[in-house]
């Protein structure tokens, strides 16, 4: 029987000197925080790790343990023994690292999506996982490593993030005993939830005041769509980030199957949707160049704005 994922992983951790230790590109919680956790770990063991990011990291995450320890932007020259891709379905997700993975003697890919390419030595795919960080902590586990609290934070936040806290459907019971683990090993849980969902710079809770503010319902009730205009989000002082996540908010109307948020930029039209189940926005989104997932997807347009509004409308209206 082959060895599993999980201690090849572990022998590898063991047996390496210098870890290349990459996020993929618009780093979130779960990539950074397993990638400053395994940082931390391997330092302890004495061993050399550089955590790389492609993209900036963005400020929100800046209360993770370690948080300085991300290099963002140029990769390091090639040379070490080991790679370890943090959810990366491809290498190219980490940023132009091919000739560092050419280089390293090993590879380790750590994903919970399914899409993965199997571009590792070895690839650590458990698509029923809720977070890279989930897998990892059952790596630790198998390695009988003591998480101190910082790294059990950087992985809690992981958690915490892509679960929602603990509300996607993605969480299971092994979800929730992984917390368990991680709560004992010190991680400041009600803090990081703090940190995570109720901390937002003025601009963003504007935005989001703007975005419901212009929220209506078409197509009988089944479509949510919002619209952030340039001169709006100029008079809140709002960047793109702050628009994160409005888009979701439509789908809390009872009966709301799409969620569709227009906002407008300098150059273009940035449309995002968001599905409650049955409709693929995906497939919208890439009738328009975009792309996505299922229930949540996006595209960008350059065409008048009430021209991309009423195209994109009737596009959704078609697929019910
Ligand atoms: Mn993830």
């Amino acid at each position: 029987m082959p060895e599993p994922e999980v201690a090849r992983i572990g022998r590898l951790l063991r047996s390496g000197r210098s870890f290349f230790i990459a996020a993929h590109q618009s780093p979130d919680g779960d990539t950074i925080g397993c990638a400053l956790a395994l940082y931390s770990v391997l330092r302890r063991m004495g061993k050399k790790a550089v955590v790389f990011s492609t993209d900036p990291v963005p400020a929100s995450l800046s209360f993770l343990p370690f948080f300085k320890k991300v290099k963002a932007g140029t990769p390091p020259a090639p040379g070490f023994d080991t790679a370890v891709l943090m959810e990366c379905s491809s290498p190219s997700r980490a940023g132009n690292v091919a000739e560092i993975l050419a280089a390293a003697k090993q590879v380790i890919n750590i994903d919970h999506h399914r899409t993965s390419e199997r571009y590792g030595t070895v690839n650590y795919i458990d698509k029923s996982a809720s977070s890279t960080a989930e897998m990892l902590y059952g790596v630790f586990s198998a390695m009988k490593v003591k998480l101190t609290a910082d790294e059990a934070a950087c992985l809690y936040s992981g958690l915490v993030t892509d679960t929602g806290r603990f509300q996607f459907p993605v969480t299971s019971p092994r979800t929730h005993m992984v917390a368990a683990g991680l709560l004992e090993a010190g991680a400041p849980a009600a803090k990081i939830n703090k940190l995570v969902y109720d901390v937002a710079p003025l601009p963003a809770l504007k935005t989001l005041g703007l975005a419901l503010h212009n929220l209506h319902l078409e197509h009988g009730g089944r479509t949510a769509v919002s619209t952030l205009r340039l001169k709006e989000l100029r008079g809140v002082g709002a960047a793109a980030s702050d628009a994160e996540g409005v888009v979701n908010r439509g789908l809390m109307v009872p009966g709301v199957q799409v969620s569709v948020l227009f906002r407008e930029d300098q150059e273009r039209v940035n449309v995002n949707f968001r599905s409650s189940g049955r409709v693929d926005v995906s497939a919208i989104a890439r009738g328009f160049g975009g792309g996505g997932h299922r229930n949540a997807s996006g595209c960008k347009m350059r065409l008048p704005f009430e021209e991309c509004v009423s195209r994109v409308l009737s596009a959704i209206k078609k697929s019910y």
